[in-house]
């Protein structure tokens, strides 16, 4: 019997027969679905909660019919109602991200012109300054609390479900449509190649305003009645105590998050490493992605838990695309081969393919693959080739059969922590500084982060005159603090090439040295 207090007693409830996913639920009924805030919720819980928000939305209307509702909640159970709770009533779900300050969620609601922004109680203030402005309404979760009766449209899977901001080589980040059947793929790929199992329970430390988070952790969970536990950010210590229950046998995490779990064991007492390495070895699997797993993380992950750690290979624009395999070798520094339903080719410059053992870029095809940048027709017809590939930009060999990253076709594009950072927009913020004239934006290379930011800067004045500090505490009203740079080099000009443009791989070996 569920713990929450949210539950309606006797609900009846009509399934929107497309959306997969929930209809699985319904077979689900009273097992647990998730585990979060120190409670624990049944599938039937998900279903009665999410289908009263889908109608206290509706309204009385039909059907939402891909109107973009966008929802700023912590993480846990309240995320997951609200997420099926819009697509149930034929919405576009856009999460926002609760580490974002407020231009960055300006940013993402005008973009969408989102007819309705949820938010629980403690993002109210945050949010103060955009209400009873312009024509979308902001609702506080209190709104769906009252019981309300109604009917569901159907979805058809060709639908638009869902609205993820990624930063691309072009300024502001832009905004990846995803259809239900494009998730739908996108789990079921998942699901089937690590065999996921109803009795499966994970712990999901992401955050979900990203496909790692929500596709790969949750709803991979979900789709197969397994349980998914949430803790609301990642701490190193309250992970190794909810693993020390012995409950959760799937872990998913960013390299950042492993090496920041190595360090943490390292510091341990004796017995307790001990107690964290046995447990670890019960796990069923244990997935990295989201950028490069060093394979010296690997390899220390290895000696504590037993576990060769499977990397595969995404992006929002796709969901999974390469993955190692859950039986078989799991190969240190490779990403492994296409899923089930992915195919994937390497390219040179000119689109041709190019020899085994050549690097080229990864293009992907698949039912995985996004509809569109929201609302930005000729990015999206930049990114596919005439013939419908979706290019990545990610450099990669076959090497014996399993694909290897060499890198990225830009030096804009910073991965850091596992997020996904454009220099170009930081440096647009920069400029508008008072005391910046120039500035240059690299990712330097670094073990724990993958990458770390670095900025050089040109200003007006004395650089002893110049407060990194108040700079840091300025970008931070204005990015979230995952996209403010750690390291800072003052220079009179940027490194140029006698074309007069700035030299990035020049500028990134002033920071190495
Ligand atoms: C935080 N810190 C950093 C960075 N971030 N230092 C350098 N570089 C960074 N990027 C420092 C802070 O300054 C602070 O230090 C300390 O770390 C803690 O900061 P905090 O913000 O609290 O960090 P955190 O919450 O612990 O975050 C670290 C994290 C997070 C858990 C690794 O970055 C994270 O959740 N990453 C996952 C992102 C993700 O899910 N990506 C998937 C997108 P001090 O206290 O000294 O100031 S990619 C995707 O979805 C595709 C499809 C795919 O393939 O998966
Ligand atoms: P995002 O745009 O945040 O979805 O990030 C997608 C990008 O993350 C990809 O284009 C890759 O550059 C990177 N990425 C994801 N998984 C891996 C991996 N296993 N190894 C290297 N890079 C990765």
């Amino acid at each position: 019997m569920s713990k929450s207090g949210l539950i309606f007693a006797n609900h009846y409830t009509k399934y929107s027969p497309v959306i997969q996913l929930i209809q699985n639920a319904s077979t689900f009924s009273n097992k647990t679905a998730i585990k979060s805030n120190g409670q624990i919720y049944i599938y039937q819980d998900l279903l009665a909660i999410s289908e009263n928000i889908a109608i206290t939305l509706l309204n009385g209307k039909k059907d939402l019919q891909e109107a973009r509702i966008a929802f700023l909640v912590s993480t846990g159970f309240e995320y997951v109602c609200l997420q099926w709770g819009i697509w149930r009533a034929g919405g576009i779900a856009v999460p926002l991200c609760t580490k974002h300050p407020l231009p960055s969620l300006q940013y993402v609601i005008e973009d969408i012109q989102a007819e309705a922004v949820i938010y629980s109680p403690e993002f109210a203030q945050l949010l103060q300054p955009l209400m009873n402005q312009g024509t979308t309404r902001f609702l506080s979760t209190f709104h769906f609390k009252m019981k309300r009766r109604g009917d569901l449209p159907d979805i058809a899977p060709s639908r638009r479900a869902m609205i993820l901001y990624t930063s691309g080589t072009t300024g502001n980040p832009k905004g990846v449509v995803t259809t239900h059947q494009n998730i739908e793929t996108q789990i079921t790929s998942l699901t089937t190649s690590w065999e996921w199992q109803a009795d499966d329970h994970i712990l999901n430390i992401l955050p979900l305003h990203h496909v790692h988070g929500i596709i790969n952790v949750l709803s991979c969970a979900l789709w197969s009645g397994a349980c998914c536990e949430f803790l609301p950010k990642f701490d190193a210590a309250k992970v190794f105590e909810v693993f020390n229950k012995g409950e959760v046998n799937l872990f998913m995490a960013v390299p950042t998050i492993y090496y920041q779990l190595i360090a943490f064991w390292k510091k341990l007492p004796a017995k307790e490493k001990q107690q964290v390495s046995t447990t670890l070895q019960k796990f069923r699997l244990m997935v990295s992605g989201s950028a490069a797993l060093p394979v010296s993380v690997l390899e220390q992950w290895r000696d504590i838990s037993g576990h060769t750690l499977l990397e595969r290979y995404g992006m929002t624009e796709m969901g999974m695309a390469i993955s190692n395999p859950y039986r078989g070798e799991r190969r240190p520094g490779h990403i492994g081969q296409p899923l089930k339903g992915v195919t994937v080719r390497l390219v040179d410059e000119n689109n041709q393919i190019v020899k085994d053992g050549t690097s080229g870029e990864i293009q992907v095809k698949g039912a995985n693959v996004f509809k569109e940048y929201w609302q930005k027709s000729e990015a999206t017809q930049a990114t596919f080739t005439a013939d419908g590939w979706f290019k990545t930009g990610d450099i990669a060999v076959l090497d014996n059969g399993y694909y290897r990253i060499l890198g990225r076709n830009s030096v804009d594009i910073i991965k850091s922590g596992g997020y996904k950072i454009s220099a170009l927009e930081i440096e647009e913020i920069l400029r508008t500084h008072p005391k910046i004239k120039e500035c240059g934006v690299v990712g330097i290379p670094n073990e724990e982060w993958g990458e770390i930011i670095g900025v050089s800067l040109i200003i007006e004045g004395e650089e002893a005159n110049f407060d990194l500090e108040d700079l840091k505490a300025w970008l931070k009203t204005k990015l979230p603090s995952y996209k403010v740079p750690r390291l800072f080099i003052f220079q009179e000009d940027l490194p140029r090439n006698v074309m007069g443009k700035v030299t990035k791989k020049e500028l990134k070996r002033l920071f190495v040295n």
